[in-house]
């Protein structure tokens, strides 16, 4: 399987697969990518100066060809932090995909209101705040706080991205947010642990004691430690998919920044969806209402 040449400036992760295969899984009409990316192009839309580090361009037009080679309608693009708060690559695809996308911005704290409602107007509907040190060194949590209030007022949700150990510790700020806040990639449990770590247990404790707590059970290339087709991750998602039916989202996470280990091929991944969601009722919660209920909630009376 070819890979895609790389462009921009010295990319330093592996770039994403240039013919991923084709799902055996036939997706549901509807079904959302709930996590993905667009990067660059860099002379256009230039990555951060303070990025840990320089994705592959990764461009709108590649990213809704996937969707239809996977047989997903959706997107929802969430911005990286290779791109800092610079939200405008997202916002450009956003326009480009005829009300098929909406996305997940980063926001500094000093934003003004008009700023905030311009993304809201550009299809963004919630804001990322982001834990991991490799990421962004130590997270700014009174920005955090603020930009929490500021958002409260769009009824925009807050999307955490933290690992499971850190989880004990970070608990009493992110359970004193406002709001819907939705964990990425499933807290990041240590799956060599087993279901029953103490990781994975902070993060059902939080599910199971709030229920404004949504989670995507995304990202198994960066969690499985037994690699291609990720096995070991599926107990962990399928756990979350069965306990929580409607607060769980699926995504793809292409093109897969800041992986250097291997890159997964999206058709597999989609072809995980029947072993997490083994029913077609689990399904269409987990790729169609859930994320309909949060994104495009004027679609579905939400
Ligand atoms: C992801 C995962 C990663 C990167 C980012 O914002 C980011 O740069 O989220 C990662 O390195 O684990 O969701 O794309």
């Amino acid at each position: 399987m070819s890979s895609v040449a790389q462009t921009g400036p010295d990319p330093d992760y592996m770039p994403y697969l240039e013919a991923p295969s084709a799902p055996a899984f036939v997706a549901p009409e509807g079904a959302v990518d709930a996590h993905c990316h667009v990067f660059g192009p860099a002379d256009k839309f230039p990555f951060s100066p303070r990025r840990k580090y320089t994705p592959v361009d990764a461009a709108a037009e590649t990213l809704f060809a996937l969707r239809d080679h996977l047989g997903l309608s959706r997107n929802v693009i969430v911005q990286a932090t290779c791109h800092g708060s610079d939200n405008a690559a997202m916002l450009d695809a956003i326009a480009r995909s005829d009300g098929r996308a909406r996305g997940v911005a980063v926001v500094d704290a000093d934003v003004s209101a008009a700023e905030l409602r311009a993304l809201h107007e550009g299809g963004v509907r919630g804001v990322r705040f982001n834990f991991l040190k490799r990421l962004v060194g130590n997270a700014p949590k009174d920005d955090y706080v603020r930009i929490a209030e500021l958002v409260a007022d769009l009824g925009w949700h807050i999307v955490v991205y933290f690992e499971s150990a850190e989880l004990e510790e970070l608990a009493p700020f992110i359970t004193a947010l406002p709001g819907t806040i939705v964990i990425d990639h499933m807290g990041r449990p240590e799956v060599g642990d087993g279901l029953n770590g103490p990781g994975f247990a902070q993060v059902l404790k939080l599910m199971e004691s709030d229920p404004r707590f949504w989670i995507k059970v995304s990202c198994p290339e960066r969690l499985s430690v037994a690699g291609p087709p990720y096995d070991d991750v599926v107990p962990f998602a399928r756990h979350l998919v069965e306990h929580f039916p409607d607060r769980v989202l699926w995504g793809t996470d292409w093109p897969h920044p800041n992986m250097v280990s291997h890159m997964p091929d999206e058709g597999k991944l989609v072809d995980m969806i029947p072993k997490i969601a083994p029913t077609e009722a689990l399904q269409r919660k987990l790729l169609i209402d859930n994320p309909m209920r949060l994104y495009w909630p004027e679609e579905v009376g939400a």
